[in-house]
């Protein structure tokens, strides 16, 4: 009888804008780990307009995060879906009472910290369209559709986040400094951060992907490095 392997509790943190969605989806392709957004949650909620959708939607249009007692239980309740699978989770937590919760729910194994410069960050979210059914992203000059305004997969339209006006990018870099940089000194005291710094996904990948396959040798690898 083979050896079950340990599911694998990872968290992926940065300033909005850092690159998370994006080495998300390409560590997905190479490993085996289910993805979860609390950005693309917040956003299903909002499109089928749910309670929670609603009030989501009037913090998330202002560049402040939602309370803390809200995003944590919507969290929570969909991570026991997933009991069964290891998982990268994208976005949350996001303050320290979000962390400790998710620490008395589970032990969680690695971080990884995405470190962008604020000044390259701004560039890229105005130059951001999504696919909002999917979670897709799409930059103009980074990684542009086949077709311009349209989804790779479904060839459906494209949209602009409200939350990447300018105004509200400022706001939700500043949200990050507050809030989000205490999860990090937290992670790091725990002695599982793993901080990537740059300015170009496309170099910092290889670094992320070297780190998964000597640290977490246990999760099964789909394929050799795909970008
Ligand atoms: P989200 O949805 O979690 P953010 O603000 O954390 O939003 P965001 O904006 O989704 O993070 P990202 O995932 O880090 O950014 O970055 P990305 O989408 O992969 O890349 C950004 C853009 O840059 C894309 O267009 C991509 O193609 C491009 N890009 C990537 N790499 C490169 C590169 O090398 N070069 C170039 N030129 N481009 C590149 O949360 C949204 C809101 O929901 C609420 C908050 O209000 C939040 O503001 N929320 C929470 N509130 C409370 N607690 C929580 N836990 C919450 N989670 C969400
Ligand atoms: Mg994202």
């Amino acid at each position: 009888m083979g050896v079950t392997p340990r599911l694998l509790r990872a968290v992926i943190l940065g300033a909005p804008g850092s690159g998370k969605g994006t080495v998300s989806s390409r560590i997905t392709k190479n490993f085996e780990l289910k993805h979860l957004s609390s950005g693309d949650l917040l956003r299903d909620n909002m499109l089928r307009g749910t309670e929670i959708g609603v009030l989501a939607k009037t913090f998330i249009d202002q560049g402040k995060l939602i309370p803390d007692d809200v995003m944590t239980r919507l969290a929570l309740h969909e991570l026991k879906t997933l009991t069964q699978y290891s998982w990268l989770l994208d976005g949350f937590p996001r303050t320290l009472p979000q962390a400790e919760a998710l620490d008395r729910a589970y032990r969680i194994d690695l971080v990884i910290n995405l470190n962008v410069p604020f000044e390259v960050i701004k560039q890229r979210l105005t130059a951001r369209w999504i696919h909002p059914a999917s979670g897709r992203v799409y930059n103009i000059e980074f990684n542009p559709p086949k077709t311009m305004g349209r989804d790779d997969m479904t060839g459906e339209p494209l949209v602009q986040r409200e939350d990447d006006r300018p105004e509200t990018v400022i706001k939700r870099l500043k949200a990050y400094e507050d809030q989000t940089q205490p999860v990090l000194e937290y992670y790091q005291k725990k002695g599982v951060l793993e901080t990537f710094s740059g300015t170009e996904t496309n170099k910092i990948w290889p670094c992320v992907y070297a780190f998964l396959q000597t640290k977490v040798p246990q999760i099964n690898q789909k394929a050799s490095v795909t970008p």
